[in-house]
């Protein structure tokens, strides 16, 4: 399988969103990654719920990739209108039930997904390996852009890659944090799927966008 893009929504022009959002997806980018923060899972506000609803609105290709970095997440479901197509992320570290919140999704139509900060291991994800269609691992500690690449993130990105393929099970492996330029195909060769591109890649000042997932997408093929 190719490698997809997710371009990050928090890391595109807030006064251009619905502008943003019409590009990618003329351009023909898979996903669309949206970061819902809470304040308390992270130090941290983004994209709001209902931000994340009206992408709806204007998406026609694009899948939405959405990434709640926020405790009891299910609180925010219906206000992000989550549906048939989607792929919701939710943490590991904040779910004390994931087996209800991941039914949850999947009863919406959705697909759901476990993200994993830095410090969590990889070997949590065995038991659920079967009930998701994609694992997030962080590069970076969850909350910001901009940040930069935890040591080790290469190891723990081949370490959930193998994990994956010895389980039978065939989730997607996202990767997302400081997916730069010059990190973006060692992290393809660690056996990431997915590359969530933002201040490190697709949203540098000044660079033509079309230009830029362009050449993203050559280097993750
Ligand atoms: C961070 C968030 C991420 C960022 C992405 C930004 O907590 O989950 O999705 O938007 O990491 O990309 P970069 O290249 O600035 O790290
Ligand atoms: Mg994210």
């Amino acid at each position: 399988m190719r490698g997809m893009l997710s371009p990050s929504l928090m890391c595109a022009d807030p006064l251009n969103v619905q502008q943003e959002l019409t590009v990618l997806d003329d351009l023909g980018v898979d996903y669309i990654h949206l970061d819902f923060m809470d304040n308390h899972f992270v130090p941290n506000l983004t994209l709001s719920p209902e931000l994340i609803k009206a992408t709806k609105k204007v998406l026609r290709h694009m899948k939405r990739d959405i990434h709640i970095m926020a405790v009891e997440p299910q609180q925010y479901f219906d206000r992000m209108d989550i549906g048939e197509g989607d792929i919701v992320a939710v943490h590991y570290e904040a779910c004390p039930d994931l087996a209800a919140v991941l039914a949850d999704i999947r009863q919406r139509g959705a697909t759901p997904a476990i993200a994993l900060s830095p410090d969590t291991e990889p070997e949590v994800l065995t038991e659920w390996l079967g009930r998701i269609g994609m694992v997030l691992v962080m590069t970076v500690y969850p909350g910001f852009a901009g940040r930069p690449i935890v040591p080790g993130s290469m190891e723990k990105l081949a370490a959930v890659r193998r994990l994956i393929d010895e389980s039978g099970y065939h989730p997607l492996l996202e990767v997302d944090g400081h997916v730069s330029w010059e990190l973006c195909r060692e992290m393809r060769a660690c056996g990431a799927d997915m590359f969530v591109a933002g201040s490190s890649s697709l949203y540098q000042e000044g660079l033509d966008i079309g230009e830029a997932v362009a050449r993203m997408s050559e280097l993750v093929k």
